[in-house]
């Protein structure tokens, strides 16, 4: 049934499999259209079902596990979501999840996505972030028998590798030359290709958002400005000395992730499928990222020392940063800088939140968390 929205836009009612139409009562919304999230305890996941819900989708995700440590939260967050229990390597879950969800449009953000534990985790990661697309794309092309589904993958900036040889003075775009220098970029690069080949091949509506680093208050403290911002907020509060951290001299292309989830859904708002670059067009080192952090709560950080024996000293003389090798990997990406020229034409996407912006949002949120820590 064709519907006005409550924003004006036309949408339609749909049933379920147990025949309920998709309507909200309460607010006597109208859906718009329904979604398939995979990686809704992640970053992004979080940002996107948060994203589509105010767009006015109904919004299904996979989550995986017989004792999922983040669903609780997901629940409390995010209690319009519909979670489905269904792991990406599970081919079967995954068409299950299709039949349930009957979505309009699939994102898949699930991922095994550190880029260092993917060094220690290879075959998985092989498994999850590289033949995991695979088994969606069956998933959707089994059940989709009207070929109506759009479909998003979830492509990386890693897939660049950041050498010198293939890295255009503007920023690596779109045509770029591919060099993946970890198991998770190389998974990443087949997934990138088969997403393209199932489009080539059975004409579906499936794209590729290729992001640069994108942060926020949701970060996993397992990324470096994630890591950074919350020993920043623990120093800040007496509960931390100092922070150890790998390579301090890598440069990375960061935006907000809230900014990059907009930019998602655009791409598959296009009559076409096709691949765009998302990213600010700046790139800082880790080391102005600490620095930045760090001028948040008053203490101006001065280095010393080269290599693994660097230090970052405050203007009171305390080491508030030390070189660790455990944090190093086997293979790095140097550089990575992003030309977002298509997206901001084509999709009229643009990011809001700048490089200072993004710290100061992220260092205040974790100073905020860890107070409410203390209180309990
Ligand atoms: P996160 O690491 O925060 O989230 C990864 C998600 O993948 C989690 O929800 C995790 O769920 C899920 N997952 C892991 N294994 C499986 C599996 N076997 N089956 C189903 N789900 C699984 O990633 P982000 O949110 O930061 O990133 C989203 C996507 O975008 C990822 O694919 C990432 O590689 C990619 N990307 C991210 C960028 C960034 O800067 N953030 C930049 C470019 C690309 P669980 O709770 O079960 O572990
Ligand atoms: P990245 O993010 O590898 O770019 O992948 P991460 O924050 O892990 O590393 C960025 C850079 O910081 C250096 N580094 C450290 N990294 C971590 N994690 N911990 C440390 O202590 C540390 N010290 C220095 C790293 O060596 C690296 O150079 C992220 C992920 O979200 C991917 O899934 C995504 O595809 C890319 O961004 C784009």
């Amino acid at each position: 049934m064709i519907s006005i929205t409550e924003h004006g836009s036309v949408g339609y009612q749909r049933a379920t499999p147990d025949g309920i139409l998709m309507y909200h009562k309460r607010e006597q919304k109208i859906i718009v259209k329904q979604a398939l999230i995979t990686g809704i305890t992640g970053q992004d996941g979080g940002h996107l079902a948060k994203l589509l819900h105010e767009k006015g989708y109904e919004v299904y995700a996979i989550i995986r596990g017989q004792q999922n440590p983040r669903r609780a939260q997901v629940e409390q967050e995010f209690p319009y979501v519909h979670l489905i229990e269904a792991d990406l390597t599970d081919p079967s879950s995954l068409v299950r999840a299709m039949q349930v969800a009957k979505p309009d449009e699939v994102y898949n953000l699930g991922a095994i996505s550190h880029v260092g534990y993917s060094f220690k985790d290879p075959q998985l990661t092989a498994e999850v972030t590289g033949k995991g697309v695979l088994n969606m794309l069956e998933a959707i092309r089994l059940t989709d028998k009207d070929n109506k589904v759009r479909f998003y993958q979830a492509s990386t900036s890693e897939m660049f590798g950041g050498l010198s040889y293939n890295r255009p003075g503007k920023g690596y775009d779109e045509d770029s030359l591919f060099h993946p220098r970890s198991p998770y970029g190389v998974a990443k690069l087949y997934a990138h290709w088969i997403t393209r080949n199932y489009r080539e091949s059975y004409d579906m509506h499936a794209s590729c958002g290729i992001l640069f680093n994108h942060e926020g208050e949701r970060r996993g403290i397992e990324f470096v400005t994630r890591k950074i911002t919350n020993a920043v907020a623990r120093i800040k509060l007496g509960k931390q000395d100092y922070i150890e951290l790998g390579n301090l001299d890598s440069k990375r292309d960061w935006g907000y992730a809230g900014d990059y989830v907009e930019g998602m859904w655009r791409m598959l708002q296009q009559d076409k499928p096709g691949e765009y670059v998302l990213a600010t067009g700046e790139t800082h080192t880790i080391r102005e990222f600490v620095e930045l952090a760090f001028a948040e709560i008053g203490l101006e950080i001065k280095w010393r020392g080269e290599g693994e024996q660097t230090e970052g000293i405050d203007q009171n003389g305390k080491i508030r940063i030390k070189t660790n090798p455990i944090f190093y990997r086997p293979a790095e990406v140097d550089i990575l800088l992003g030309n977002p020229a298509k997206a901001e034409k084509v999709l009229g996407w643009k990011r809001k939140v700048d490089f200072p912006g993004l710290v100061k949002l992220m260092v205040q949120y974790d100073i905020g968390l860890e107070s409410d820590y203390q209180l309990d």
